[in-house]
């Protein structure tokens, strides 16, 4: 058997790829799912919303459905996200007070409750639910905000359903959809704040643009969002909005400092040479944690491209002896070491631009300004390998 070190030094280029792609599945797959009930009348703008948030990939299924009387939830495997869309609201009253069980029950009971089939909920389950994955993570309740005032029958729901939740509280966001008119959509939060309910917070949005009226607050209902969920569920928030570019870098620039941390103190022992392929693990663990939270498909050719462009060589060994034979030099104050070993510095360095220059790839991907095609050639890797040495240089 070889030693954990001596496997790493003998990676070749192909090995780690396939290994770093394991860790981004396993942090793609591991991820905990979000899992949101939408309510509200009928044209309010609840698809609209949701597609303004996540995306037409995924909404394109909540829309054009059929009117239905009944609770569905809408999952795309790709998307670690389940909305429940829910009719009935415009109904009679014995519908709306059915609609108010059934919320209160999912909360208890949780996803696995629920039939999505025939939109209803199983005999058998009685146990409250205990797991996250399970659980519902916050309610987005949508009141149109052109009419002037909160209807009678939505405000009495929404007093008995906010009080009901108390027992085992669930996250109630009120936004204000079609929000085009500032001034009327904070008279009517003031008019809602009134009544004291037990809400995290109102929040006035335009999903979509119209002519004059720019979209906004959908950053707000996001970062409002992000303040109540468990840390485990922020990263999914973050992979799943489409919102805000700016939220995932800084998540992701969060995730570059923390692995640089723990370069630093894995080098604080100067690392010899030739082990430099140490860092190679932590290396790969940050990469699949900022594809999460860009929650980007990254296909093998690209992460082939964007290894070998960085830290990787075409040749048969990989990282450790790369890093010794070219990146040191390029590393201001690595050269007086790097006969020898690896200081803490220079593994954060070294770890510092190769995740910058990720963010910088996946922010370009994102906006559609390279696509796989232009990244698997010759001009492509070498784009790649400019933002890596752009970074190694900013940290002179
Ligand atoms: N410009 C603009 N139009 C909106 C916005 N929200 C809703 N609308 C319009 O309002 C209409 C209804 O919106 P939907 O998103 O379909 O409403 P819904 O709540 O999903 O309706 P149901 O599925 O029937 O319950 C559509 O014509 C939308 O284009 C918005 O933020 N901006
Ligand atoms: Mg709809």
């Amino acid at each position: 058997m070889l030693s954990y070190l001596e496997q790493a030094q003998c990676y070749t280029l192909e090995q780690g790829v396939a290994k770093c792609m394991e860790k981004i599945n396993q942090a793609t797959n591991n991820m905990s799912k979000l899992n949101i009930i939408v309510i509200g009348k009928t044209g309010v703008g609840k698809s609209t919303l949701i597609n303004a948030v996540f995306g037409e990939e995924f909404a394109a299924q909540s829309t054009g459905r059929p009117v239905t009387q009944k609770i569905r939830y809408y999952v795309n495997k790709n998307i670690p996200l389940r909305i429940f869309d829910t009719p009935g609201l415009e109904l009679e009253k014995e519908q709306q007070e059915k609609l108010k069980e059934d919320v209160l029950k999912l909360t208890r009971f949780g996803v696995s409750s629920f039939d999505n089939e025939k939109g209803d909920f199983y005999s058998h389950v009685k146990k409250q639910n205990t797991e996250l994955d399970n659980a519902i993570h916050c309610i987005w309740y949508c009141i149109n905000a052109q009419s002037s005032r909160i209807e009678e029958s939505e405000l009495q729901w929404l007093k008995e359903f906010t009080e009901e939740n108390k027992e085992n509280p669930v996250p109630v966001f009120i936004v204000l959809t079609q929000s085009f008119f500032k001034k009327r959509a904070e008279e009517l939060k003031r008019e809602i704040e009134k009544e004291n309910m037990n809400l995290c917070n109102i929040i006035p949005v335009v999903a979509k643009p119209e002519e004059p009226f720019p979209a906004y607050g959908l950053i707000n209902l996001i970062a409002a969002m992000e303040q109540v969920l468990p840390e485990q569920l922020k990263v999914t928030l973050i992979n799943v909005q489409k919102v805000s570019l700016k939220m995932k870098k800084n998540k992701a620039q969060a995730t570059v400092a923390t692995a640089v941390t723990s370069a630093v103190a894995a080098g604080a022992t100067p690392i010899p040479v030739a082990d430099a392929a140490v860092l190679v693990p932590l290396q790969f663990s940050m990469l699949a944690a900022i594809t999460a939270v860009f929650g980007l498909h990254i296909p093998n050719k690209v992460l082939t491209c964007f290894l070998s462009a960085t830290i990787g060589s075409a040749g048969a060994t990989f990282l450790g002896r790369t890093i010794v034979s070219g990146l040191l030099k390029l590393i201001p104050g690595a050269g007086t070491v790097a006969g020898s070993a690896i200081s803490g510095g220079t593994a954060g360095v070294l770890t510092a631009a190769l995740g910058e220059a990720y963010i910088a790839m996946m922010e370009m991907i994102y906006k559609g300004e390279i696509n796989q095609e232009e990244i698997d050639t010759p001009e492509g890797k070498q784009k790649i390998r400019q933002l890596f040495l752009n970074e190694l240089k900013k940290k002179k």
